[in-house]
């Protein structure tokens, strides 16, 4: 073993120490916050548990104080992909409601959240964290943003701190075509400031009915691969480099496409 797969050898079992991080937990709406499958059009009542500790709360900030406040604040309602009584989107491509094109239909999987009422102006989605895990990189995906020449459907997303102050922020592509019908776009921050405490997704389109707030695959912690509980070893170790390398190259891709904003 030479130096340099040496060094790649203490750089691979620091990697496996206790301080390792937490792995992303991902989540895709695929099962409720305390397992199980999710039903179609009920509510998300209670928050998602956090790996690392803690937990995050999904709610439509009724009354606008970036606070949830039980009995005013609406709940995200769980919606199931393909068509049903309540739909979430509209796929002008397919005609049926609620289904990906693209063959991104796996990502959409079973199921997403929607807004209570669906084709109006939803009150802002806000992303609570409770969690003792340090925010740095988060991403999620808003469906179907799409609409007329006129008439656009259009999604800010801001990161918060604790006081509701801005930190960052992001702004969807404008839906005035039919681009974005039945396929996501996913908002994605790395390396963002200590003190992330909310993420608020608003609608600032110019669309007043028609519209509506498809929100999935959501990860909000960093992603991190998990330990393997044994000590990896030479190529082992140049594998998980590289494919890290690549991992940390495609979220910088990812954020760099992204429409970035200032606050105002
Ligand atoms: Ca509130
Ligand atoms: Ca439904
Ligand atoms: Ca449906
Ligand atoms: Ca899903």
């Amino acid at each position: 073993m030479n130096r340099t797969l040496v060094a790649v050898f203490v750089l691979g079992l620091s990697l496996v120490s206790p301080g390792w991080s937490p792995a992303a937990g991902l989540i895709d709406f695929e099962s409720a916050p305390g397992g199980g499958l999710p039903s179609d059009d009920a509510p998300l009542s209670v928050p998602y548990p956090m790996p690392g500790g803690g937990s995050v709360q999904l709610f439509f900030d009724v009354n606008g104080n970036n606070t949830y406040d039980s009995g005013i604040d609406a709940e995200p309602i769980f919606e199931a992909s393909g068509p049903d009584a309540i739909n979430g989107f509209a796929n002008t491509v397919t005609g049926v409601p609620d289904t990906a094109n693209g063959g991104l239909a796996s990502l959409l999987g079973s199921f997403f959240l929607r807004q209570v009422t669906p084709g109006t102006i939803p009150p802002p989605l806000v992303i609570d964290y409770a969690s003792p895990v340090a925010i740095t990189d988060l991403s999620g995906e808003i469906w179907d943003i799409d609409g007329q020449e006129q008439a656009t459907e259009r999604w800010k997303v801001e990161i918060l701190d604790a006081s509701n102050a801005f930190l960052t922020g992001q702004l969807s592509p404008i839906g005035n075509t039919g681009a974005l019908d039945g396929l996501p776009w996913t908002f994605s921050f790395t390396g963002l400031p200590s003190g992330v405490d909310k993420i608020r997704i608003t609608f600032v389109g110019t669309k007043i009915s028609g519209l509506g707030l498809a929100f999935n695959n959501f990860t909000p912690i960093q992603a991190v691969p998990e330990p393997s509980g044994i000590v990896l070893a030479g190529g082992g170790v140049l594998a998980l480099l590289a494919a890290f390398g690549a991992r940390r190259r495609g979220a910088v891709t990812q954020a760099d496409d992204s429409f970035q904003f200032r606050a105002t």
